[in-house]
């Protein structure tokens, strides 16, 4: 998959040469680009911001020198697909900003299918409205909060992508997760068998896998139920799990 981040602070990105997503990159499974807007300004001053027309507080990113460092990252993208062989590429230009669709399993899972991303990353009061009129695709934002800017969010999006791409992960890892089965995830011990006066559950000591699927479910139905009612209340079991949350019902 080819990521390009437009951003002035290039540097925040190197976060993504850590662990599985360095991995993922060192293996040529992701390529990366992170293109600074600051390069494509033409004053002496390197500008990319000015105060909002009509007034009030807070700078705007200015649409001419982000203008040119899309249209710099949809050539090198361009140079990428074609050097994979990649014929009618979908790569869509995507603004981090809260008045973009809230990020979640199944929205990360769609952009997996992509080919390429273009994360456009937004500082102080975000980018002059026309730019985003001719050049965004689509606004993604992580939550309902205010960040600094638009590069933390981009990484989370990367991020929940490339873990989703096909060789990155265990498959079956990634799928095991929270969420993926609509449902929050089981607790997890591991050495050693006693921590602080506290024993790991004995069914997972048995290897009855039969049971420990059953008692592991019945965990994530728990869990879910407390801590995300609005998740229970989608939540469509299959057949097996409609037998254990009967059993649940007569006890
Ligand atoms: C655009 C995304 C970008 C507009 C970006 C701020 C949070 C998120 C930015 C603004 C961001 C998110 C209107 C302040 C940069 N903060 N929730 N900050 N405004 O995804």
């Amino acid at each position: 998959m080819f990521l390009a981040f437009i951003s002035i602070m290039p540097q925040m990105f190197e976060a993504l040469s850590f662990g599985i997503t360095g991995r993922a990159v060192e293996r040529g499974q992701v390529v990366i680009h992170t293109i600074n807007p600051r390069d494509f300004a033409t004053d002496n001053y390197r500008r990319i911001d000015e105060r909002p027309f009509g007034g009030g507080p807070g700078m705007v990113m200015m649409a001419e020198p982000l203008e040119k460092a899309i249209l710099h990252t949809k050539a090198l993208a361009v140079e990428y697909f074609a050097k994979h062989g990649i014929a009618n590429p979908t790569c869509p230009v995507i603004y981090l900003s809260p008045q973009g669709q809230t990020l979640d399993e199944e929205t990360v899972l769609a952009h997996v299918k992509f080919d390429g991303m273009i994360l456009l990353c937004g500082r102080y009061e975000g980018v002059d409205e026309r730019l985003i009129e001719c050049y965004v695709d689509s606004q993604i934002s992580i939550g309902d909060y205010v960040l600094t800017g638009g590069e933390l969010p981009a990484m989370v999006l990367a991020d929940s992508v490339i873990r989703r791409l096909p060789d990155v992960m265990n498959e079956a890892s990634a799928d095991q997760d929270s969420f993926v089965d609509g449902l929050l995830d089981c607790p997890h011990y591991t050495k050693p068998l006693i921590f602080k006066n506290k024993k790991v559950p004995e069914v997972l000591l048995t290897g009855h896998h039969a049971n420990i699927a059953k008692w592991r479910f019945l965990e994530q139905v728990k869990r879910t139920k407390t801590h995300r009612p609005d998740l229970w209340a989608k939540f469509s079991p299959t057949k097996e799990q409609a037998k254990w949350l009967k059993e649940l019902d007569k006890t």
